[in-house]
């Protein structure tokens, strides 16, 4: 069977959107800094290392690029220089909904252009041409035991559509440097154009009695989705929001720097996006959005499905905290205030779900875990971040199994990912291969009071 992606070359080569040739032209600008950067300001130093960042996860270590967001710890996320909530007024709105289409931030991610609302339809339908999902994909999740997590699932089938790899393919066969970031655009592409469904027929093969939903090419990516899991307006606008709000997070967070780390060895954007999901499938980064609502459920169950007063929670709280867990949603890395995408999800429900019991209770948790946090006294930051209030919408939508949680993370991300390691190709950064070395170096560096540099 000849890869579904050469079958498709056709009929999207009918419809190249302005977005690769915008592409190619900022490619091309950006490419003299980079070169300029290395070549006549390479040794100038812009950071140093510690011992505590070299054992603590190179937390705050600037040894990343990327243009494509940026996180500030008091402000959160920039995507593109834009703040969430100028990214949803700049972005064109899909007719009839209040946010945007997910098609345009993809366009808005790749090249920085706030795309036409023509723009953004040229690429909502180049996805369209690349949306059919190889029926092989379905052969292997649907051999998989059915109580896999859907993110196994997920990661699975991503890796599986390996074999479409043009980027693998133009390698093998030779080419020029300068040309990398054209096949991994096209294998990006094909991705994204291809995750909505595969997470959807996840969802309906695993919780819903094997009944998936055909695609309707009529509707924009976060309006197929909504269809494909079959729940009815306005779960398309959920879509749309979530999929944005979690599109990128600068470079250094798990699923971004796995996803960069595997294609620096020059591996295909199915290998890499495939292990930036695993990351994103631990507790402490993704996941953690399905730990939020199973801890959060066991808050009604403990207090026979009511709201607890403040004296309940904040014992739950002091309870959490005294097994040696941690409160599921908050901390950060590197913000240290609320997460705007909380803000932004907080808005959200204020509209559309005011009085939805879960809703209070994640307001009652932002009032009291933060001080709680604070005389705890271990975590940095005490505030919540974008997984504390995610799955509160989800639920009020009918989506009750918090496993499936991260696969929506997950569709979002690889926006932002994908572009990433694009750009990567396009700019040819390097190998990524950071230097270890041994405690007994750490324990020498610091008797001496830190290493001599040469
Ligand atoms: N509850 C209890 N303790 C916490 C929390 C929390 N929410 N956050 C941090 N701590 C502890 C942390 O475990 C560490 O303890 P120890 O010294 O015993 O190892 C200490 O505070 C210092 O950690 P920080 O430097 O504040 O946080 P770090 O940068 O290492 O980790 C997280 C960041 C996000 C992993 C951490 O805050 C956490 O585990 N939060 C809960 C899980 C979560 O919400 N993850 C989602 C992250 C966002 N995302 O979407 O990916
Ligand atoms: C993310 O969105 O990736 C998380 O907030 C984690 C991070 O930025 O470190």
């Amino acid at each position: 069977m000849a890869p579904v992606a050469e079958k498709t070359d056709e009929r999207r080569s009918a419809n190249v959107s302005n977005l690769k040739a915008k592409l190619l032209e900022k490619i091309q600008a950006h490419r003299p800094r980079i070169t300029k950067l290395v070549k006549e300001q390479g040794k100038i130093v812009i950071d140093n290392v510690t011992i505590d960042q070299c054992i603590g996860g190179a937390r705050d270590v600037r040894c990343l690029v990327t243009d494509i967001s940026y996180l500030d710890p008091s402000e959160g996320i920039r995507f593109r220089g834009k703040t969430i909530p100028e990214t949803f007024a700049a972005l064109p709105k899909v007719p009839g909904s209040e946010y945007p289409y997910v098609e345009a931030h993809w366009f808005f991610l790749m090249t920085g252009d706030v795309p036409t609302k023509e723009e953004a339809l040229a690429i909502a339908e180049d996805f369209k041409s690349r949306a059919q999902v190889p029926l092989y994909v379905f052969d292997v999740l649907r051999a998989m035991p059915r109580d896999t997590h859907p993110m196994t699932m997920f990661s699975a089938a991503i890796l599986s559509m390996q074999r479409e790899s043009l980027f693998a393919k133009r390698y093998s066969e030779g080419m020029k440097k300068t040309e990398y970031w054209d096949p991994m655009y096209e294998d990006c592409t094909n991705i994204m154009a291809k995750l909505p469904e595969i997470a959807a027929y996840i969802y309906r093969m695993k919780f819903k009695g094997d009944t998936p939903i055909a695609s309707n090419p009529k509707l924009d990516l976060g309006g197929n989705f909504a269809h494909m899991m079959g729940i009815p307006k306005p779960y398309d606008d959920v879509a749309r929001m979530y999929f944005i709000l979690h599109s990128d997070h600068e470079s250094g967070n798990v699923s971004a720097h796995a996803t960069h780390l595997v294609a620096s060895t020059l591996s295909d954007a199915y290998f890499a996006l495939s292990a930036g999901i695993n990351g994103l499938a631990g507790p402490l980064h993704g996941l953690a959005n399905q730990e939020v609502l199973s801890w959060i459920q066991d808050v009604f169950k403990q207090l026979g499905g009511k709201l607890p007063t403040e004296e309940e929670l904040k014992k739950f709280l002091w309870d959490t905290l005294n097994s040696g867990k941690v409160i599921p949603g908050y901390g950060h890395a590197v913000l240290r205030k609320t997460d705007p995408r909380y803000v932004s999800q907080m808005e959200f429900c204020q509209k559309n779900l005011p009085d939805y019991p879960m809703f209070k209770l994640v307001n009652m948790i932002y009032k009291l875990a933060p001080d709680i946090l604070r005389e705890h006294g271990k975590a940095k930051n005490p505030w919540p971040n974008v997984d504390a209030h995610s799955g509160v919408i989800q639920w009020y939508y009918g989506l009750t199994e918090y496993d499936f949680y991260t696969v929506l993370f997950g569709v979002g991300r690889a926006l932002g990912v994908l572009a990433n390691i694009t750009w990567d190709r396009a700019l040819g950064y390097a190998l990524e291969r950071p230097k270890s070395v041994t405690t007994d170096m750490l324990e020498k560096w610091a008797a001496e009071g830190g290493r001599k540099l040469a």
